[in-house]
């Protein structure tokens, strides 16, 4: 057995109850009629009922078709809901005025019962092609936006990844440059992490730098700021409006929070667990001071931490 499909409905706004019991007698096998004698009638139950159809008469006292359909296009709730204008007024201009207003279809009277049929059969079904498209765009507009916000991250940690780095930098260079306000960038790296992998294996490896990375997330939450996994054990961290005693503040906190981590490393050079060196750099941005200026004196900044011993901030 199957199911019997629902009805679609139609609703029928018409000063005139014969009219409206003439269209009924037409279409009520096939679909789930209602029926609103005014204007502002049929705005309601249209409303209400948000019928697949509207089948609106031109001239009725008070409020007539045009304004009728000017409102339900207005309204967010019925402006899809396809209207089509039956009258016996059968001149040009006000068949396109009824267009114009935004009806789909103009009928006149004499209705003709198979003709009416067809043209509601087409428009309902034209109707559902266009609602199913309207569906697909925006499950596709979603799937989009997921996807850029994908194309941002690092899937291991979860961090922004080094092609989200590269534009955030500009952005915050630039703004540095027309604020005249000091920006800071980090430059973090695991210590002797080579050995850790060997020692312990890969997998171990990516788990210990989702545990970094989970840090580096919970040590920088102001807006603005923006932690990176800028590839391999490297991260960096962009730190907008921070002047160089901040900056060095919460390097020097990050660094102790990697080693309360307290991951056994029994082959780093350094302790007995996993420890990170930072190199910092703050400055006011110019025109010579580009974002790759930054990146360059970070990395010069971390390259001294090592060389001094590893496990320390250096700027
Ligand atoms: P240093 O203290 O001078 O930084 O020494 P290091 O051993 O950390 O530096 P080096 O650059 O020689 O080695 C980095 C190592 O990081 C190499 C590789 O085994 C490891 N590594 C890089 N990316 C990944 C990753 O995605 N997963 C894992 N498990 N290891 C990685
Ligand atoms: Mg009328
Ligand atoms: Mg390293
Ligand atoms: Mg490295």
């Amino acid at each position: 057995m199957t199911t019997p499909v629902a009805k679609r409905k139609i609703l029928i706004i018409d000063d005139t109850p014969a009219n409206i019991q003439v269209i009924n007698q037409i279409l009520q096998d096939h679909y789930r009629i209602y029926f609103a004698v005014s204007g502002s009638d049929g705005l309601n139950v249209a409303q209400r009922e948000l019928p697949d159809l509207i089948l609106l008469d031109i001239m009725m006292p008070e409020m007539d078709g045009y304004e009728v359909c000017a409102a339900l296009k207005s309204n967010e709730a019925t402006s899809r809901i396809p209207v089509i204008f039956i009258t016996a007024i059968t001149s040009i201009e006000d068949e396109a005025r009824g267009l114009e207003a935004g009806a789909i279809d103009y009928i006149t009277k004499p209705i003709s019962p198979p003709v009416l049929k067809i043209r509601i059969k087409n428009h309902l079904e034209l109707k559902h092609y266009s609602d199913k498209l309207m569906l697909l765009t925006k499950e596709l507009t979603l799937k989009n936006q997921q996807l850029e916000v994908l194309a941002r991250q690092d899937s291991l940690t979860g961090l922004a990844n080094r092609r989200w780095f590269n534009e955030a930098m500009c952005d915050e260079v630039r703004r540095a440059q027309r604020s005249g306000e000091t920006l800071s960038l980090l430059m973090v790296d695991l210590d002797c992490f080579k050995n850790y992998n060997d020692h312990y294996g890969h997998l171990a490896g990516d788990e210990c730098l989702r545990l970094v990375g989970r840090t580096l997330l919970a040590s920088f939450k102001r807006a603005g700021d923006l932690p990176v996994r800028y590839g391999g054990e490297e991260f960096v961290v962009i730190l907008p409006n921070t002047k160089a005693t901040q900056s060095l503040k919460l390097a020097e906190n990050l660094r102790r929070k990697v080693a309360h981590l307290a991951i056994p490393h029994s082959c780093s050079e350094v302790a007995s667990h996993v420890t990170c060196s930072v190199g910092v750099v703050t400055a006011q941005a110019s025109e010579s001071r580009s974002a790759d200026w930054f990146t360059f004196h970070a990395d010069k900044a971390l390259y001294q931490a090592k060389d001094a011993g590893r496990n320390r901030v250096v700027s």
